[in-house]
């Protein structure tokens, strides 16, 4: 067993807290060790695990010790592994007494996830920090020679079983205020505002087929509720029909029932990083919102994974596919796209499952920090 630092500085939105809190918990519960998670937003971290309490200093959460890293951080007693996450620069006094260590931390940068080639040239690389201390690059990624993805050791027993399960499918939606309708596709919607919404809600509200559309509490509510000329803010709860269209505000639930309800759905729109992967894991076809960076860098970073993705679909599926993310993340074309897409579903419904198989058959991210800890000792 070691002890292990993880510091998270929530930028905005979930992503970090939601990466180094699955992280943490994993690190306890599978590999044993003595983790504490440092969060500077609280607030954040409690939307992601109800349980938790905001107003705590210092808390003992799923085998994890979860504090508040507040502006008077004070020094502790060194860990045997630093991981400052996304590059969210460690307090000057942790550097300081790193240096300071007679047996120094292994001190870990852990980066974004990204598809693009040159990850794999810079997973693990060393950069001097003075003293002899060094910091790593910890890169996650989609393929071998980068350190992989999260994914907790029953993750896939747990989802297959759930989904094999219609009962306990049937309890949690009731337990969200859902109640599935006969050959209703159900898909959930987490994304960032999006000026192309409209045009999909058009499509989906004339489509041959019903479709319940599950939107929890976020950034996207602003656009929805402009579809649907709605003069006040969307409370979870709300409902609306639109043609063959049933809509439904949820709550923002814990990150675990988020998983369930992503097993849940048919079809998963997710963003950022966190939810990106978990949608993967889900075994169900996915539309993502990549996180929009400056000068438009987001791009190849979309078209990277896609060229992985995309590997193994017929080349007409493929197209579709990559013309509907390319839509959504543009904001415009989502009502031709998703109407090109509909003939290409049973095949992306088999991809969906493949392409999780086949991730699944490398080492997960918590894994690959364990081992490149061990081989540092
Ligand atoms: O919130 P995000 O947009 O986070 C982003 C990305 O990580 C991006 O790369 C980063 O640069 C930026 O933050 C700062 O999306 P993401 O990564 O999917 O994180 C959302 C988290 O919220 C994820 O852990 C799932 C969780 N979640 C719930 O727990 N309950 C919910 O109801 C929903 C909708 C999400």
């Amino acid at each position: 067993m070691a002890s292990w630092d993880i510091f998270c500085s929530v930028v905005d939105n979930y992503g970090d807290i939601g990466v180094t809190w699955r992280l943490a918990r994993q690190l306890a519960a599978e590999h044993g060790h003595h983790v504490r998670l440092w969060v500077d937003e609280p607030a954040a971290f409690v939307a992601l695990c109800p349980q938790a309490d905001a107003r705590l200093k210092r808390q003992q959460v799923a085998g994890v010790e979860v504090c508040h890293w507040a502006a008077d951080w004070q020094s502790e007693a060194l860990a045997d592994v630093v991981i400052e996450a996304f590059g969210c620069t460690l307090p000057e006094a942790q550097v300081a007494a790193m240096r300071a260590a007679a047996r120094q931390p292994l001190w870990l940068n852990l980066e974004y996830l990204s598809a693009e080639d040159w990850v794999v040239g810079c997973h693990g690389l060393p950069s001097p920090q003075g003293q002899g201390l060094q910091k790593y690059f910890f890169f996650p990624g989609f393929v071998a020679g980068t350190g992989g993805v999260l994914r907790e050791r029953e993750l896939l027993a747990r989802r297959r079983a759930f989904q094999a399960d219609p009962a306990a499918r049937r309890v949690f939606l009731a337990g969200l205020g859902i109640t599935v309708q006969d050959q209703a596709r159900l898909i959930s919607l987490f994304a960032y505002e999006n000026p192309g919404l409209g045009e999909w809600l058009d499509a989906l509200a004339v489509d041959p087929q019903v479709t319940q559309l599950l939107v929890p509490r976020g950034r996207i509510l602003g656009d929805l509720r402009q579809w649907l000329g709605e003069a006040g803010d969307l409370e979870p709860g709300f409902m609306a029909q639109r043609g063959n269209l049933q809509l439904q505000v949820l709550p923002f639930v814990s990150q675990d029932d988020y998983d369930r309800l992503l097993w849940c759905c048919d079809f998963n729109a997710v963003r950022g990083e966190d939810s990106f992967v978990r949608a993967q894991w889900a075994g169900r076809p996915l539309l993502w919102h990549i996180y929009p960076q400056e000068e438009g860098a987001h791009w190849e970073k979309l078209d990277a994974f896609l060229a992985l993705y995309l590997q193994g679909l017929s080349p007409a599926a493929a197209q579709a596919l990559h013309e509907l993310w390319r839509a959504w993340n543009a904001g415009a074309g989502m009502g031709a796209a998703w109407v090109a897409a509909r003939p290409h579903w049973p095949e992306w419904r088999e991809h969906a499952e493949k392409w999780c198989a086949e991730q699944a058959s490398r080492p997960d991210l918590a894994a690959a920090l364990e081992q490149f800890y061990q081989e540092s000792l």
